[in-house]
């Protein structure tokens, strides 16, 4: 647990309010202080950095994108112990990374926005925050990076919350339940579930896996690095970067296989095929775990160990619909009663309603959510949103990956936000909003290039696809085009305004 420096005051007034600890807040964090934008204060609702990786400690935790990739670019690590890292350690690396940084005296943890709403008039934003560090704090911008991904969802399934045995979601381990020789559920066979199953299936007394749609799962190439590779990422000049940058490229090339034509990643899913074959002997299981749709619909799955656990003789693949929970069973649709002692509910988050557009009120007096409510979120590249002056999302709308690194995309939006705060101090603006011509042009381009990717096409329902069936979650391009469309601030697609209180400070007066 950190401590807030800020515990029961917050201050009155900061130029910058960013709302999350993970990966984006503290990204926007350590480049505002860069530029010289120090008087700013992250509010984070957890005990400590991380997000994500704060949160999901289940067994198994890990990435799935590999760790060179998966760090910061300004802040390498040569002495990642695996070449995908485990969730311990991306969580031991934010937390040093932020205190090396010196910004954490700007962080007031167990705290949260309850609300934000622009004032016109005074061009700012009036947040208002309870927990550790209360009360009003007016800002200039504010920064949203609270996370696609951090409000569980959990499934509507009669009889549920009823439930007398143990029951938690996959972001919310009970690590004071003990499993060892007890029947366990896990319902959902996502990215969550399928690192899950394998360490739970070890040491179960019974493991049930209710699965709705069979997900597609590649082999995981992990390896440890040796002392060696270590040392040499260490000491040779340029080495770690070119190491980095080599991974990049090689995942840009999966691009095509998403965004235009499917077929071309036949070589994909015949190593998914293989892996299947590999892991799974008994064909009546090895059929139900086959999945019926293209490969990449959903994200693709990496496990070698996910299979195997599948097939082991103390668990089962149910494949029939989970009809109602009752006190200590999990009845099917057949009619079947399985007993159970714990249920796992690794169902997902939030993701195409998110929570925290609920709490943020704009020049029209309308929240965000109500703003997307009619046609589903959208934003002007994936960052800020007409009627919400000097709001930025840092992983908003049409931002997310199939194929790559989420910290490239927080960087390259952190870099946009930097751009817009040196753009409104050189011209004093009080208000930057992007035009609703500016977006409605964006989001259609968008939706169009959409059309034809594999999200789209693909036979599969995702938690991509929103309530209209719209796709408001992935980039449908290269995140090298991504990252070019962020790299200035296009000031032509914004109405810009005066700083009409004389409160902003030219860059020479900040840097001063
Ligand atoms: O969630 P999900 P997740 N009854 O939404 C099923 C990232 N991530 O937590 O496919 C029964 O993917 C649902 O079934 P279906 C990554 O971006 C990364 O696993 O909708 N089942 C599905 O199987 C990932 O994509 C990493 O038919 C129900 C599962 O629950 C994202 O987080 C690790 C149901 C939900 O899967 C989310 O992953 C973990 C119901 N009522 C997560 N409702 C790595 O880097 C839902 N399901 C490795």
């Amino acid at each position: 647990m950190t401590s807030s420096p800020f515990r029961g005051t917050a201050p009155t007034r900061v130029d910058h309010l960013v709302v999350g600890a993970g990966f984006s807040g503290l990204c926007a964090a350590i480049k505002l202080q860069e530029d010289g934008e120090t008087d700013f204060l992250v509010v984070e609702k957890g005990d400590e950095v991380g997000g994500t990786w704060r949160d999901n400690t289940y067994p198994g935790a890990a990435c799935d994108v590999p760790s060179q990739l998966y760090s910061f670019s300004f802040a390498p690590n040569p002495d990642w112990s695996m070449s995908f890292s485990q969730q311990p350690e991306i969580q031991a690396y934010l937390r040093r990374v932020a205190a090396e940084s010196g910004t954490l005296d700007r962080f007031a943890f167990r705290t949260r926005l309850e609300d934000a709403r622009w004032d016109d008039a005074a061009q700012e934003w009036v947040c208002r925050l309870s927990g550790d560090a209360t009360g009003e704090v007016r800002s200039r911008t504010l920064v949203l990076g609270a996370g696609g991904l951090s409000e569980p969802k959990l499934p509507e399934i009669e009889g549920l919350a009823d439930f007398e045995g143990e029951l938690f979601h996959s972001a919310r381990w009970d690590h004071s339940v003990d499993l060892a020789g007890k029947r366990v559920a896990v319902i959902g066979t996502g990215a969550s579930a399928i690192q899950i199953v394998p360490e739970v299936q070890k040491v179960a007394g019974h493991l049930d896996v209710y699965q709705r749609t069979a997900p597609w799962v590649i082999p995981r190439n992990d390896r440890r690095y040796s002392a060696v590779e270590r040392a040499a990422l260490r000491r040779v000049p340029g080495l770690q970067k070119a190491y980095r940058t080599a991974i990049y490229w090689a995942r840009e090339t999966y691009v095509p296989a998403f965004t235009w034509q499917p077929k071309i990643a036949w070589p994909a899913k015949k190593l998914a095929l293989a892996n299947l074959r590999l892991g799974i002997k008994d064909p009546d299981l090895r059929a139900r775990a086959t999945p019926s749709y293209q490969i990449g619909c959903k994200r693709i799955l990496i496990s070698n160990t996910y299979y195997p656990a599948l097939d082991a003789d103390n668990a089962d693949l149910v494949t029939d619909r989970i009809a109602r929970v009752t006190d200590r069973a999990v009845v099917t649709a057949d009619g079947t009663e399985r007993p159970v002692d714990v249920i796992v509910v690794a169902t997902g988050f939030y993701t195409t309603e998110l929570p925290i557009t609920e709490h943020v009120t704009g020049r029209t007096g309308r929240t965000v959510a109500e703003t997307w409510r009619e046609h589903g979120m959208a934003a002007y590249k994936g960052t800020t949103v007409p009627g919400f002056p000097n709001l930025f999302f840092i992983v908003g709308p049409n931002t997310g990956l199939g194929h790559s690194s989420m910290v490239f995309v927080i960087e390259s939006q952190v870099q946009y936000l930097r751009e817009a705060v040196r753009a409104m101090r050189a011209g004093r603006y009080g208000a930057v909003e992007p035009t609703e011509r500016a977006t409605r042009r964006w989001n259609a381009a968008l939706q169009r290039r959409m059309k034809r990717t594999v999200w789209s096409t693909g036979g599969c329902s995702s938690w991509y696809l929103d309530a209209h069936g719209r796709n408001t979650i992935t980039w449908p391009r290269t995140t090298a085009s991504m990252r070019a469309s962020l790299s200035r601030f296009d000031q032509a697609a914004y109405d810009v305004a005066p700083d009409q209180t004389g409160s902003t400070p030219t860059r020479e007066d900040v840097s001063a």
